[in-house]
């Protein structure tokens, strides 16, 4: 059955912030690798990966419901980072807000007994809750090890051992 008007407009903002998501952790990648952080830089050139796939999900699913996915414009990325500390923090927000749309959607879903899109969303919610547990856990290790000296370098291994 072909997805409901409002059902499609929400997915189609969220494919596009998928693919936003996926360019700013490419951009946050090259930013860490500039500053020789490659552990960081591996993780986020993954996370830049999987949000496309995210993306690619959302394109697909669209269409399979007789509609056509638009895609609009990307606003660029930021390009320059204080520290790590900043990095992983906009990070944790990014996930939060994805968290919070993919949400809404889901609610909009249920109320309109759209169960085939509530079930597709099931997989983003699963995602959403380890996305932002992974981020929890590289705040928290940050807030523990901290900026400074060789701090960095435990940073950066231990974000790489996540990738
Ligand atoms: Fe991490 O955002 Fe996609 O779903």
């Amino acid at each position: 059955m072909r997805l409901d008007k409002k059902v499609y407009d929400l997915l189609n903002k969220q494919m596009n912030r998928e693919f936003q998501a996926s360019n700013t952790y490419l951009q946050m990648g090259a930013w860490a690798e500039d500053q020789d952080l490659t552990g960081c830089a591996k993780f986020l050139y993954k996370h830049a990966e999987e949000e496309k796939e995210h993306m690619r999900k959302i394109f697909d699913y669209i269409l399979e419901r007789s509609r056509q996915p638009k895609l609009g414009e990307i606003p660029s990325p930021k390009t320059n980072y204080k520290d790590v500390k900043e990095l992983f923090d906009i990070v944790y927000k990014e996930e939060k807000d994805v968290t919070d749309s993919i949400h809404k959607i889901t609610h909009e879903v249920w109320e309109q007994k759209d169960l085939t899109t509530f079930s597709f969303l099931q997989w983003f919610i699963d995602e959403q809750r380890e996305e932002e547990a992974l981020a929890v856990e590289i705040v928290g290790k940050i807030k523990i090890i901290g900026t400074q000296g060789q701090g960095v370098y435990m940073i950066d291994e231990f974000v790489g051992s996540k990738a």
